[in-house]
Order: structure tokens, then C-alpha cells, then sequence
């Protein structure tokens, strides 16, 4: 008789920050999560010289941070996933989720090195010499808006670049980012053989062979046809030339990439997991806040906040915001992104010298309506904000506890707004990402929203729903059932506990309000008039 073998899974999360690593245990009806660990590259790894997993930025709008720094950081993980308790000859299969959008530039020498990477030394000593470009531009970027403009004209308009990609052309997409490296470095995108997203590039690492990315992954480039899930090609011979050979291939979400190559069983003991193709950080916690049906969403306050959801059909924003992905579903995943969400709170936080507890209790004990905070620290994505600086409304006499309300206030009223072009009709709120802790940010945000907010046992989703789709990869490779309302069952019901009811006073206000803020963002985008009037008879 054969032993039960109840099997692990590994799901990894390179995000803009940090890496995380979770492993769940699945047995039947019986889940657990059995490991849970993090690193914050800041701390981790200060001789990568980054703030926020940022390399220093010269350049307001240009974003960057390191290839190297990601490997390195996989193989600490690693380290620590083998260092502990775990019995490694049960994990049966890993995946991964990356912050989207970013790219890496590899020459010729990273098909061998992928392949020859010795046991003996690290990693990261033996890598180094197979990137085209040291660094890598990441989502947080917006320098390229005359390349959005050339490729936008090239592919016949807007209309057309978003019916067929999902979205329209954004400066942090991979494509204008492709363009403008091969504009600004011709000879060394010419020595590019190949551009990893952030997630095919780990993935590679892990399994040592070239890996694939998933169309979940693929659609935050500006270069994928939704419908085919295959690259366009209009819009990569828009983009650069010579393109269609130094990018990956599309495969789906659960396709097997490889098993962990010799690097990680010889000097870590690993067993030869399958290595499920990786995704992005969003599609992932997709699969790892539960939406793996239609008519819910999430909101994820990380380091971007993003309101998304699962869309049958691709319906494609009319008004230009929103974008369309691959869910790894094998569905489609609305989604509307913001750029200062995490790091705006912080810095109001700072300005102020609270912590944590101080900016909850601020909202607690401040009623909303003494004014509003464009929160547009950095160059904005949603709206399109170019030229960054906060815009401020109302505020006379404001001390810190109401630049904190309004500050909140500002960034829900902007995620109801411009997620309605999804077309859900919100009841429920799935809260993920490092502020969902912060259960008076949830309550203002039920609040604006008018739906019931629910926090999650597992706060990292997006690790989460990598372990899930490491799962869900190795039943489908073995021919057994893997329905995804399956996999997900036991780890991502909401806690009912946790449960946050719109107060429908403030509820009626914010409707109120609502239109306050329209008139506020319309002003500072130069599309209204003056709206100071009707922020001081809300006030009065
Ligand atoms: P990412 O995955 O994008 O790296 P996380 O989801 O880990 O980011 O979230 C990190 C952010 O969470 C930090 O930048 C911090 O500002 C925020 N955060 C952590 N705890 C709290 C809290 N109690 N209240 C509000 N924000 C918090
Ligand atoms: C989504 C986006 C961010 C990054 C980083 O389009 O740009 O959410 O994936 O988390």
C-alpha cells in the first residue's frame, strides 16, 4: 500500500515592495495554509539602493527598479521555504504572481545561463551577465506618453487599440515602455533576445527553461489580442521592430512551464515540482479573493489600490479608464488602477507624525465633507494625471484629522467613480492588500460605495491565489477535475465576522458628495468650472 501523500503548494508574489511566499495544504475538505513569510526589498536587500522597491528617480516620471534584486530575493525565499518545517517532498507544484506590466531585457547568453545555472554559487552571481538593460521599468512609470501617441496612430486610434488589446495605450504598458527603450537604446534593444514580464522572468528562473507568460499577464502590454490570445500583430510591429521574436510566448494560465530545475533540488532539496506559469499580481488575487464568478468585485489597497473583477465577456471601457485582462480563469477581469493609493496615505500619515492607529482614529472622529484631496502626489493614472501635485478644495482651517478624511474620502469617491464603467452592480466589497487591515478606511469605503465590505483571512490574495492556481495547474496536468469554485473553496470565503455595513446617513452624504468630487476632478483636469462654490454650501 502506497502512503497518502497530502500535498503542498507554493504561491510566491514579487511585488512592487516585497516578496512573499504562502504555501497551502489541501486535503479533501481539509485547507490550510501552512506557511506564510515575507520580505520587504528595502530591508531585505539594501545594497539594491531602493525606497518602496523603487531604484532613486531623477526623473519624477520614470520608474524603475531591479531584475537582479527579484532573483535574488526568489532564492532567499527559496532558502527559507526549504529552512523550514516543511516535509518539501510533498509540494506537488508552485506558481507565482508579479506586479504587472514591468519588463526585463535579456541579451543572447540568457538562453544558456537559464539552462547552466550551477549549484555551487547563487544565483544572482551567475545571472548578471544576461541582461540587456540592468534595469527594469515598472508599473509606477509614466514617461512614455509620446510613444501611447505613436502607437495609438500607428494601430488606426484608440477605439481600435482597446477593442482589440483591452485597453487603451497607458504609459506604464509594456509596449510603449518597449518603445521608448528602443527609441532612446537602439543597440541594445537590438542586443535584447528576449523581454520577460516580471513574472515569465522569475518563472524561467525557477523552472531553468524560457517561460511563457499567461494572457492574464499578457494583456497589461498593449500588444495581446484579447479574443485570439495571441500576440497582435499590428500593434507589435507599432511598437518596435524586429519585436514578435524577443517576446515570449502565450500560454494559459495553467499550463505547465517545467519543474524546478537542478538549482533548487541540489541546493535546497526540492523535489521536482511542476512550475505553473505565473501571472500578474492582479489576476491573481482574482483567484485569490474568490471572484471567480461574475457580479462581485475587489478592492485591493496595496501598493496601487485597484477595484477589479471577473467579466464573462470583454466589455471594454467606453470612457478610456479601465482595463480589460485575462483572468486565469480562462474569463476575462475588469479593472481600473490607481497610482497613489498606498504610498499618498503614508505620506499624509507622515506629514502628520501619526501612525497607523492615529489615521484611523482621525477618520473615526471627522464627519466627511469639510473639503476634498486630489491625492495626485505622483503622476495619476485614473484619471490621467501628467502633472503631479495634490489639488485642494474646501480645506480653510483644516487640521491634520480632516486631510486625512479628506484625503480617503477623495480616493474611495475616485475608485466608485471610475469603476463604474464595469457595469456591476456592487453589493459586495472583497478588501485585500496591506491597507485592508485598516478597518476605518473599509468602513469609509462601504460607506462611499454603499455595499457591505468584508475583510479576508488571507491578507496577501495575490500569493494566495498563486498557491490556488499552482493547484488548480497540477489537477488539470493530471487529468483530474479542477473546477475553480472547487479550488478556491476553504480559503477565500470572506469572514463573515468581518463584515462592514454602509451607514446610510453618510451614505445618502457621499451621494451628495459623489457629485462634489466629479466637479472637484472635472476643475483640476481642466474640464469645469470653478467648483468652490459647491464645496462651501456642502460645508455650511
Ligand atoms: P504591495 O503588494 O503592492 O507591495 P501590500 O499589499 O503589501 O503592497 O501593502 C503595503 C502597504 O500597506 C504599505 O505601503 C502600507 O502603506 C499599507 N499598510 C499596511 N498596514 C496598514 C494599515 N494598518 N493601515 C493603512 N495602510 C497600511
Ligand atoms: C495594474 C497595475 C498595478 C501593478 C502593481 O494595472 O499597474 O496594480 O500590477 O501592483
Amino acid at each position: 500500500m502506497t502512503e497518502h501523500v497530502v500535498p503542498l503548494y507554493l504561491g510566491l508574489d514579487s511585488s512592487t515592495q516585497s516578496l512573499t511566499a504562502i504555501v497551502i495544504a489541501v486535503e479533501g475538505a481539509e485547507r490550510h495554509v501552512v506557511f506564510e513569510s515575507s520580505l520587504a526589498f528595502d530591508e531585505a536587500l539594501p545594497r539594491y539602493g531602493t525606497t518602496h522597491g523603487v531604484l532613486p528617480r531623477p526623473d519624477q516620471h520614470v520608474a524603475t527598479s531591479s531584475p537582479l534584486m527579484w532573483a535574488e530575493a526568489l532564492d532567499l525565499m527559496m532558502a527559507r521555504v526549504a529552512g523550514s518545517s516543511l516535509d518539501l517532498r510533498r509540494l506537488a507544484a508552485i506558481s507565482g504572481s508579479a506586479q504587472q506590466h514591468g519588463s526585463v531585457y535579456l541579451n543572447a547568453a540568457w538562453w544558456r545561463m537559464a539552462r547552466a545555472i550551477e549549484t555551487s554559487r547563487p544565483l544572482v552571481e551567475q545571472i548578471g551577465a544576461a541582461f540587456a538593460r540592468e534595469e527594469s521599468p515598472i508599473w509606477m512609470d509614466s514617461s512614455t506618453s509620446d510613444e501611447c501617441a505613436e502607437i495609438t496612430a500607428a494601430v488606426g486610434g484608440e477605439d481600435a487599440l482597446a477593442r482589440r488589446t483591452g485597453s487603451r495605450a497607458f504609459e506604464r504598458f509594456t509596449g510603449p515602455q518597449i518603445r521608448r527603450f528602443f527609441k532612446r537604446s537602439p543597440e541594445r534593444y537590438r542586443a535584447t533576445a528576449r523581454i520577460h514580464l516580471v513574472s515569465s522572468f522569475l518563472a524561467s528562473l525557477l523552472s531553468g527553461n524560457d517561460a511563457p507568460v499567461d494572457p492574464g499577464d499578457a494583456s497589461g502590454m498593449n500588444l495581446m489580442d484579447l479574443a485570439s490570445q495571441d500576440w497582435w500583430p499590428k500593434a507589435v510591429d507599432a511598437t518596435a521592430p524586429g519585436l514578435r521574436e524577443k517576446l515570449p510566448s502565450i500560454r494559459p494560465s495553467t499550463a505547465v512551464v517545467g519543474t524546478l530545475s537542478p538549482y533548487w533540488q541540489r541546493r535546497y532539496g526540492f523535489p521536482p515540482a511542476k512550475v505553473i506559469a505565473w501571472s500578474g499580481d492582479n489576476p491573481c488575487s482574482l483567484i485569490g479573493t474568490g471572484l471567480v464568478t461574475e457580479g462581485r468585485v475587489a478592492v485591493s489597497l496595496g501598493t496601487s489600490d485597484t477595484v477589479f473583477g471577473l467579466m464573462r465577456e470583454p466589455r471594454v471601457d467606453g470612457t478610456g479608464t479601465g482595463h480589460v485582462f485575462g483572468a486565469p480563469t480562462g474569463d476575462f477581469m475588469g479593472l481600473t488602477c490607481f497610482l497613489n493609493g498606498s504610498l499618498a496615505r503614508e505620506r499624509v500619515r507622515n506629514q502628520f507624525g501619526m501612525d497607523w492607529v492615529a489615521f484611523a482614529r482621525a477618520l473615526d472622529t471627522t464627519a466627511p465633507g469639510r473639503g476634498i484631496v486630489l491625492p495626485w502626489f505622483e503622476p495619476e493614472i485614473t484619471p490621467a494625471v501628467p502633472i503631479p501635485g495634490a489639488r485642494r478644495y474646501g480645506m480653510a482651517n483644516a487640521g491634520p484629522d480632516v486631510e486625512v478624511r479628506a484625503l480617503v474620502d477623495a480616493q474611495m469617491m475616485a475608485m466608485a467613480l471610475h469603476s463604474r464603467w464595469m457595469g456591476v452592480e456592487i453589493e459586495r466589497i472583497h478588501a485585500t492588500g496591506g491597507a485592508a487591515a485598516n478597518r476605518s478606511i473599509l468602513q469609509t469605503m462601504a460607506d462611499v460605495f454603499g455595499a457591505a465590505v468584508y475583510q479576508l483571512e488571507v491578507r496577501n490574495s495575490a500569493a494566495l491565489g498563486a498557491a490556488l492556481r499552482a493547484m488548480q495547474g497540477d489537477l488539470a496536468s493530471r487529468g483530474l477535475a479542477a473546477y475553480w469554485d472547487d479550488v478556491v473553496r476553504g480559503f477565500v470565503e470572506p469572514v463573515a465576522a468581518t463584515r462592514l455595513e454602509p451607514d446610510s446617513r453618510r451614505r445618502r452624504f457621499y451621494r451628495e458628495l459623489m457629485r462634489v468630487y466629479e466637479a472637484c476632478e472635472a476643475h483640476a483636469l481642466g474640464r469645469g468650472p470653478d467648483p468652490e462654490p459647491l464645496v462651501r454650501q456642502l460645508s455650511s
